[in-house]
């Protein structure tokens, strides 16, 4: 019997693509080219599964163009480039990489916040700009974090973790909101206390935004929601851009109605607005948060791990859709 052949959308650790070449035909893109949709629907002819990164979007008319395909491993926890509806209409599995990544993006954000509050960017465009002639009292003075009040927007795995450090490492109050109260047993241990989104806004120093994006989180921050911030507060950003009105964010960044924001992720990115660049009370990242060797090792291997389990009789480990899987 023939092996399944496989599209790797994107550059991946050899290794990785060593041990998809044991299982089936791959057709890869070590050079990393940015491939048009034309060319990813040509190079998907007759593909069973594809290897795909969250900058690879598959909806239903790509699924219907490719009716062989049976699996989408996507490398990264959000699946928001994934039209799961249309998946599951299609009987497409979809696989994303939970876990593997969450203490890592913890991490990431958790620095972001603190030098959007400490002003660390800032900090040093100002001495490699050969600024730094003397000590002021109050040259770059930010923001304490230690103590202060962090407010998460989306409890899932990683906002725990980000509470976990604010908690037990900074000694920092929490208050959350999503759409599920985590049980008492879970919010205990690090005092987090479920509140209204309005309650949120009002009461956190720093607000770090870590839910999923969908179309009920399209622009979840607006001007309305910064309007409501303290002028101390920060706001984090390591989930996906357009959760935050990024014009609206550079308006209230201007005026200082909030004293500053740190970005990971941006609408439309890798493009993202200009405006971002004038505005020295912003820590700007390039979507990195996941960003370590042995994390995106890791997130490459389950996502390998997933597509040869789906399409060699196996049982994927994280799986997004399992009742497509129950159907077959
Ligand atoms: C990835 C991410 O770097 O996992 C996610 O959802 O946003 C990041 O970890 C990115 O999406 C690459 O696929």
């Amino acid at each position: 019997m023939s092996r399944p052949a496989v599209l790797v959308a994107r550059a991946v650790f050899p290794e990785v693509l060593e041990r998809l070449s044991r299982h089936f035909e791959v057709e890869a893109n070590p050079d990393d080219s940015a491939w048009s949709r034309e060319e990813l629907l040509a190079r998907l002819a007759g593909k069973s599964g594809l290897f795909a990164t969250g900058s690879v979007q598959v909806d239903a008319a790509l699924l219907e163009a490719c009716p062989q395909l049976r699996v989408v491993a996507n490398m990264a926890v959000g699946y928001n480039n994934l039209d799961i509806p249309a998946f599951n209409a299609r009987g497409v599995l979809a696989t994303n990489t939970p876990e593997v990544l969450t203490e890592t993006t913890a991490d990431f954000g958790f620095g972001l916040m603190l030098a959007a509050a400490r002003r660390m960017s800032e900090a040093e465009r100002y001495l490699r700009a050969g600024e730094w002639k003397r000590w002021r009292y109050d040259t770059l003075t930010g923001t304490d974090v230690h103590g202060a009040t962090l407010g998460i927007l989306g409890m899932g795995r990683i906002g725990q973790a980000i509470a976990r450090r604010g908690a037990l490492g900074f000694g920092m109050k929490v208050i959350y909101h999503n759409r599920s109260r985590l049980p008492a047993e879970q919010e205990a241990p690090i005092g987090a206390r479920w509140v209204d989104k309005a309650t949120l806004l009002a009461e956190a120093d720093h607000l770090v935004l870590v839910l999923p994006y969908s179309p009920e989180s399209h622009h979840a921050i607006g001007a309305a929601e910064l309007a409501a911030m303290k002028p101390t507060a920060t706001l984090t950003n390591v989930a996906r851009g357009g959760i935050v009105d990024d014009r609206a964010l550079i308006a209230a960044l201007r005026e200082q109605r909030i004293a500053a924001a740190a970005l990971d992720v941006y609408e439309g990115e890798p493009a993202f607005d200009p405006g971002f660049l004038e505005l020295p009370n912003v820590v700007l990242t390039p979507h990195i948060a996941s960003a370590t060797v042995a994390t995106r090792r890791a997130m490459a291997e389950l996502a390998a791990d997933n597509l040869i389990a789906a399409l060699t009789g196996g049982t994927p480990p994280t799986p997004v859709n399992p009742e497509v899987l129950a159907r077959r």
